[in-house]
């Protein structure tokens, strides 16, 4: 550069001078832009010189070598095929996430939620409904079928695109330099979304700190990046998949088969070797990969016959198996609910206005008994088929705590405080005719893991937050 980058210094002109104090600041403003400007300029050179000289010399041996990577196939309509199923899939398991994360009722206090730092992330919560009473299970066996069913498709996408993270030089200019960095954020973003939920739903819980917020805050990042990435490439991947026809790929034999013309990404060989297989090969593997997967998850919260075929399920695979004939989640002796908190001396107190309202198991069992046939959907993809619960109406037990227009509702357990132990659900869950604390299930008491004495049940309401051993009730407007 020839000089220091600095404006010359202002000199006195003959026009009217402004105030003494502002001509000052102006003076000192356009200084310190010009000064920013130059640095900015000075660090894009540097990058450029640095990346000139690396590139001059001939990239290390291996990947960082062209002829390293010679898959024929390789190339960018095969990367645009995949990337078109996850352009719709994401979206799609992003919205059920984003959903799922709403049903928690986050907006109801700390209770409820795992990231009380979300700030705006939370713009979009709303009402969390209880019709139709599967929404959840719906969203929730999307998102994680989905999800799981994505894997082979994402790895494929993955392997396609492997030449561009052995890029030499690998900064050419800054902006090259951005890019790259966001290319980074979208490939470790879906990697750590797809491992957490993974591992959650394996019940790996190997998470430090909570799976909420790590699942939460990382599907905000990744989707950041993810929308700039397709926004940038929508009219490439247009165009590569207009270069060749699918049906005509599907029809292309080994002995057929070649390379794409070089692209300007460089994902095709400039070396490649010779065919081992085809594009309808490539294509047929992932996608009977993921029917395999969809086979083995989707059961677990569909159902019928297709639950026995849920073979990575860790929950619930056997249809009718538990007490009460379908699936715990936590035992009670897995939280430390033992007999001394629910034996004879369990009491259920009901607080709204007024004194506490106190019951033994024997007076409510002969109040007024409503019933309701509700799924348990988990957060980990699991949901049971309808059960018929029976029990006392939320909405009667806030009439009689006093408060029949009751906006929410603590729910406490007899469990050691904890995740889980407690729960607060709001209005509309209170209100609605089948949402219960249920004392039975399918004709009969409800056995200890699934919340003896009494537990809670409401529609479309995430499993977690159908807090099992209740023993407290806190009505609330
Ligand atoms: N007190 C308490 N209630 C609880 C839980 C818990 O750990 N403690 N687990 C929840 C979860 S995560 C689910 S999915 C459902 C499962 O109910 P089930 O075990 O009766 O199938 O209970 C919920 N209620
Ligand atoms: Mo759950």
């Amino acid at each position: 550069m020839g000089d220091d980058g600095r404006p010359p210094a202002s000199r006195a002109s003959g026009g009217p001078k402004p105030p003494a104090d502002e001509g000052h600041a102006r003076e000192r403003l356009r200084r310190a832009r010009a000064t920013t400007a130059a640095l900015i300029e000075r660090a894009a050179a540097g990058v450029r010189a640095v990346a000139r000289r690396v590139g001059q010399t001939p990239p290390p041996p291996g990947p960082f070598r062209p002829e390293f990577w010679r898959s024929p196939i390789r190339g960018p309509w095969l990367t645009s095929v995949f990337g078109l199923v996850l352009l719709i899939g994401i979206p799609l398991i992003f919205i059920t996430g984003m959903l799922s994360y709403a049903a928690y009722n986050p907006d109801l206090g700390p209770l409820n939620d795992q990231t009380p730092d979300k700030g705006v992330l939370g713009f979009y919560l709303f009402d969390w409904p209880t019709h139709p009473y599967w929404l959840y299970r719906l969203t929730q066996g999307v998102h994680v079928t989905l999800g799981v069913t994505l894997v082979p498709v994402l790895l494929a996408k993955l392997w396609s695109v492997i030449p561009k993270l052995f890029e030499w030089p690998p900064v050419r200019t800054v902006a090259h330099g951005l890019e790259r960095l966001s290319l980074l954020i979208l490939v470790g973003g879906v990697i750590f979304e797809f491992v957490t939920g993974i591992f959650n739903v394996q019940l790996f819980y190997v998470f430090p700190g909570s799976f909420y917020t790590l699942h939460f805050y990382g599907a905000w990042v990744f989707i950041a990046a993810f929308v700039v990435h397709a926004g940038i490439r929508l009219g490439r991947m247009r165009r590569a998949l207009r270069s060749r026809s699918l049906a005509g790929e599907l029809r292309t034999d080994l002995a057929h088969t070649r390379p794409e013309p070089p692209d300007p990404d460089g994902l095709v060989p400039t070396a490649p070797q010779a065919p081992t297989m085809t594009r309808r090969g490539a294509v047929g593997m992932v996608g009977a990969g993921s029917l395999l997967l969809l086979v083995v998850t989707a059961g677990q919260s569909i159902g019928g016959r297709l639950r026995e075929s849920a073979l990575l399920a860790p929950h619930n695979r056997v249809p009718g198996s538990g007490p009460n004939g379908f699936q715990i989640n936590k035992t009670a002796a897995a939280v430390g609910v033992t007999s001394a908190h629910i034996g004879r001396d369990w009491r259920l107190h009901v607080l709204g206005r007024g004194p506490a309202l106190v019951f033994t198991r024997e007076q409510l069992l002969v109040m007024r008994h409503h019933n309701a046939a509700l799924p348990i959907a988990c957060v980990e993809g699991w949901s049971t088929p309808d059960q018929r619960w029976s029990g006392l109406r939320l909405t009667d037990l806030a009439a009689l705590a006093g408060l029949p227009n009751a906006s929410s509702v603590l729910v406490e357990s007899v469990q050691p405080p904890g995740p889980y132990s407690s729960v607060v659900l709001r209005g509309n869950q209170i209100h609605d005719p089948r949402s219960l604390l249920a004392l039975r299930v399918n004709g009969a008491d409800l056995s200890i893991d699934h919340g003896y004495p009494a537990r809670v049940i409401v529609p479309a309401n995430p499993g977690v937050n159908n807090t099992k051993w209740v023993h407290r009730l806190t009505f609330r407007t």
